[in-house]
């Protein structure tokens, strides 16, 4: 088994997008100054006619990935596996993204990452295994944990 660095965050971080703003956090996987995901969660009004909520996730280096087969990361629980032959897709991807007609009425959401706690989105940088640990609202996600291996 090799070794594997594990950061908690603390306290967590919560990046809430307050209304018609975004906001972005940077994350370094690996402690070294360099950053590797770019998270960023928005809540944007169109007018008055619909609104919008989500939260993405970029990958800023080519041998970094995450667990995936479109552009919706996979959700992992704890005790789950993680492998290097696991799905690898990279780029900008999307967490979750909430709409709502204005006035309300119809409203819909895609994305595997819809409100859930305690979840882990897995990781590989320089075929290296990990996982950031997340929990995620409709304008919001916090960082709570994350690992890679030495
Ligand atoms: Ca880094
Ligand atoms: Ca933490």
């Amino acid at each position: 088994m090799p070794e594997v660095f594990i950061k908690d965050i603390i306290p967590d971080t919560v990046i809430t997008a307050p209304w018609s703003q975004g906001r972005d956090y940077n994350l370094d996987v690996d402690n070294d100054n360099d950053i590797n995901f770019r998270v960023f969660s928005d809540y944007i009004g169109g007018g008055m006619v619909l609104g919008s909520a989500g939260v993405n996730i970029t990958t800023l280096n080519s041998e970094l990935f995450v667990i995936t087969d479109s552009t919706y990361p996979y959700v992992l629980s704890y005790g789950d596996t993680i492998k290097i032959n696991d799905k690898w897709g990279k780029g900008n991807m999307i967490l979750e993204s909430y709409w709502q007609s204005y006035p309300p009425g119809s409203s819909g959401h895609s994305g595997n990452w819809y409100g859930l706690n305690n979840k882990y989105m897995g990781v590989k940088f320089n075929n290296r295994l990990g996982w950031i640990k997340l929990d995620t609202y409709t304008t919001s996600l916090k960082v709570c944990e994350y690992a890679l291996q030495k």
